[in-house]
């Protein structure tokens, strides 16, 4: 095994295929610390319960549900106006320009909401903030998940079945492996050098606050390549 990494070594000085990578977060969420994190909505750092098991004791779920309309909240808390929660990561200092991003993140979507009619799509939007402006990683809505491009992969069973936390929540997609991986040239490159960068994820309601959707999500990671 040593003289096999002797090997890659030698050719990473050959060749650039090999990048610095740089891991700005990995939130598995098992200290249960959101710290840093800024949180607006119903939100909060979860164990198992009904929408499944989170890998590892922990997730972070949020849900459009409010103290205000809604007899039960996911966290016990209210979504702003009754309409969106909202998860942002710490703002992460770049260690070099980066000529790369990678974002992985699993997830979970349930919904009261119709899937089969498009009133009221409510969407769980995740996007990267950057000097440059926000960037669009993933959408996932009643009707389903952003398709796959050459930067987004997103694996597991998005279609919608019922859920397992039939009342509370009527349908519910499998879990969801999200993959973003995008490379930065130019001026875009040059204007998110100088950072800091940092992950949002919003979940919104949409044209009503009366069928709410809830999501789930785990093992966020977020790198950078020289
Ligand atoms: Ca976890
Ligand atoms: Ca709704
Ligand atoms: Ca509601």
């Amino acid at each position: 095994m040593r003289g096999l990494a002797v090997v890659v070594s030698l050719l990473c000085m050959v060749a650039v295929v090999c990048a610095e990578e740089s891991v700005l977060l990995d939130a598995d969420f098992e200290n249960a610390d959101l710290t840093g994190w800024r949180v607006s909505g119903d939100l909060c750092v979860a164990p198992a319960f009904c929408a499944g098991q989170p890998s590892g004791k922990y997730w972070i779920a949020f849900s459009t549900n409010s103290q205000k309309g809604d007899p039960i909240t996911l966290c016990g808390a209210s979504s702003v106006e009754g309409m969106e929660s909202i998860l942002q990561s710490p703002y992460l200092p770049l260690p070099f320009a980066p000529s790369q991003v990678r974002v992985d993140f699993d997830v979970k979507f349930l919904t009261n909401e119709n899937t089969t009619s498009d009133l009221g799509t409510d969407s769980f939007l995740v996007r990267l903030l950057t000097m440059s402006g926000p960037v669009v990683i993933a959408n996932i809505d009643d009707g389903g998940t952003s398709p796959d491009t050459k930067n987004l992969k997103i694996s597991g069973d998005a279609r919608f079945h019922e859920s397992g936390c039939t009342p509370t929540w009527r349908y519910e997609t499998g879990m969801l492996h999200v993959s973003y991986y995008r490379t930065f040239h130019g001026e875009v490159k040059a204007r998110i050098r100088s950072g800091p960068v940092a992950l949002e994820f919003l979940l919104n309601n949409h044209f009503d606050q009366n069928f709410d959707s809830a999501v789930v999500i785990d093992n966020v990671r977020f790198s950078v390549f020289r």
